[in-house]
């Protein structure tokens, strides 16, 4: 059994888009519904409004912190146009948090973008750090108090994003990828393309510097993280694979104050690259193998390639089965107490997600510990979040 350490941060994380309702003036709100077998954000959960009710589930289960993003396409609507009213909105979701008890980690960058930043080119755009750099600067000005900031969320997952949507302007080629379905293993996803990737470090060293100099907030960003593990013979695949998926990103968190770890499952590397993973009755709704071992690889790895102290920002699995929820986390929490033994300085586990929400383009796959009625958004919390706020409650496993 591991003690986890003192003030280890335990609770749940959420993204704007999955669970606010309306981001209308974002591109991912353009684009859906554009893609085949896509559904629509909508409503979402109404988190927009409800936001002290899905708190108030968590401190009251014994969870003590809460991530939760910015929607930069609600801050600044219009380049250069700052919403005043937003910014209060989000400063007010962080003194519910603070009162609530519950350590708020912020996110100012999770996938979507304004629409307008697509229009200039998105993330490829000459003035793209900039424009970021200028957003970010607006939103230092609520961050009082807040003490983990998270510049953007999965900068790898979004360079392939990035990469999509360049393909977008090609329709023949993008109808190659499809977004992940319930009905089938997820098709292999396009590598993340190296140029892009640099250009989103230079926009998180940008953004680092900045929230450095204007708050008390330890910075990092969230890097998703596929545990690689290697077949006999394909270690130097392996190697090569990690570069270009998870280390590029590990390497410019140097100088960071901490990594975030995003961590689902894990994936065989064969001589030839990264195996598919075949359709299985363990699969997770999102196709993905079940494997809760997946965040001690992923913790162990990101911890030695950085040296930084590491906060899980996110770790759950899709399912409509809360027992399995259970198991797969306690699983994951008993392999993540054995790396803290050995040795990795971790901070926290933020556990994917509060609520079920919007899997970018499907409903379906519920990765929740609080199932949300999408006609009345009445929240119904399954027995895993009591379960987690016990493990939060003794700090144990
Ligand atoms: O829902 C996503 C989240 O937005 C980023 N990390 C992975 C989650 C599950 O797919």
């Amino acid at each position: 059994m591991t003690t986890f350490p003192d003030g280890f941060l335990w609770g749940a994380s959420t993204a704007p888009h999955q669970i606010e309702g309306n981001n209308v003036n974002s591109d991912f709100w353009a684009a859906e519904g554009r893609m085949p077998g896509m559904e629509r954000s909508g409503d979402a959960c109404d988190s927009y409004h409800r936001y002290r009710e899905d708190m108030e589930l968590l401190a009251d289960a014994g969870l003590n912190a809460y991530r939760f993003g910015v929607e930069w396409a609600r801050v600044e609507p219009v380049p250069g146009l700052i919403s005043r009213a937003e910014l209060a909105h989000y400063r007010r979701m962080i003194d519910t948090a603070v009162e609530l008890g519950l350590t708020p980690v912020v996110t100012l960058h999770h996938f979507t973008n304004p629409r307008w930043f697509a229009e200039e080119g998105g993330w490829l755009g000459d003035t793209a750090v900039e424009r970021f750099r200028h957003y970010a600067e607006a939103v230092t000005g609520i961050l009082d108090g807040v003490g983990w900031v998270v510049t953007m969320n999965e900068p790898n997952m979004l360079a392939i994003m990035t990469g999509m949507a360049r393909l977008a302007a090609d329709p023949e080629a993008a109808k190659e990828w499809q977004s992940p379905t319930v009905d089938g293993p997820r098709p292999p996803l396009p590598a993340p393309d190296v140029e892009i990737g640099k250009r989103l470090a230079e926009a998180h060293h940008a953004v680092r510097d900045l929230v450095r100099e204007r708050t008390g907030a330890k910075v990092g960003w969230s890097v998703a993280n596929r545990a690689f593990v290697a077949r006999p013979g394909a270690e130097a695949k392996k190697r090569e694979l990690e570069y270009i998926w998870e280390d590029l990103y590990l390497e410019a968190a140097n100088g960071d104050d901490f990594v975030g770890v995003q961590s689902y499952s894990s994936q065989w590397v064969n001589e030839d690259g990264v195996e598919p993973h075949p359709p299985h009755p363990d699969n997770t709704l999102v196709g993905t193998a079940y494997r809760p071992d997946a965040l001690a690889i992923a913790v162990r790895h990101t911890a030695e390639v950085t040296g930084l102290p590491v906060l899980v920002t996110e770790n759950g699995i899709a399912t409509h089965d809360d027992t399995r929820r259970i198991a797969y986390t306690g699983e994951a929490l008993r392999h993540l107490g054995e790396a803290i033994t050995d040795g990795a300085d971790v901070r926290g586990y933020l556990h994917w997600t509060l609520l079920d929400n919007y899997e970018w383009g499907h409903w379906e796959p519920t990765f929740g510990l609080v199932a949300v009625d999408r006609e009345t958004f009445e929240r119904r919390p399954k027995p895993s979040l009591a379960w987690l706020g016990e493990i939060a409650r003794g700090g144990t496993r």
